[in-house]
């Protein structure tokens, strides 16, 4: 059965962007995303990320994994967590769910900090394995 990696360039439903390199053996890995959506008129740049897989002794080539974003342009963060799965036709999906922390001046406008979504992410290019 083939395995999901995550390294390599993805797209999602939004047609967001983002490149994770090479996972290392404790399952740290870093990357770059460039979001295709933002709410602000505030210039969309290149962000980086810095996530972790699960290389666990029960691994069975589906792993779930977490990256945080650490937006560029806006004094927000985002955190993903999902798996990667191949499906029928061997091909690799990462199912995510994010939660989005804006920045609030006061703690009376924290009810209002927190965005929660889900996103789906094809490959962009071959994986080599
Ligand atoms: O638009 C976001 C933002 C943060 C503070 C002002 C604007 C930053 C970009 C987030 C991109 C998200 C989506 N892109 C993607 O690929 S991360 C999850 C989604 N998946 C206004 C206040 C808080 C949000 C909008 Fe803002």
């Amino acid at each position: 059965v083939k395995k999901c990696a995550l390294t390599g360039r993805w797209v999602n439903d939004l047609g967001s962007n983002m490149t994770i390199e090479p996972v290392n053996a404790n399952g740290d890995f870093a990357g770059s995303y460039h979001t295709a959506v933002t709410a602000t008129t505030n210039e969309i740049k290149v962000s980086p990320l810095q996530g972790s897989m699960q290389k666990g002794p029960n691994q069975k080539g589906q792993p779930t994994f977490g990256f945080t974003v650490n937006w560029s342009f806006s004094d927000t963060t985002s955190v993903f967590t999902g798996q990667c799965f191949v499906d029928d036709d061997g091909k690799e999906i990462l199912k995510t769910m994010w939660l989005l922390r804006s920045y609030v001046d006061k703690i009376e406008d924290d009810w209002k900090a927190t965005w929660v979504g889900y996103n789906v992410f094809e490959r962009l290019d071959m994986h080599m394995e």
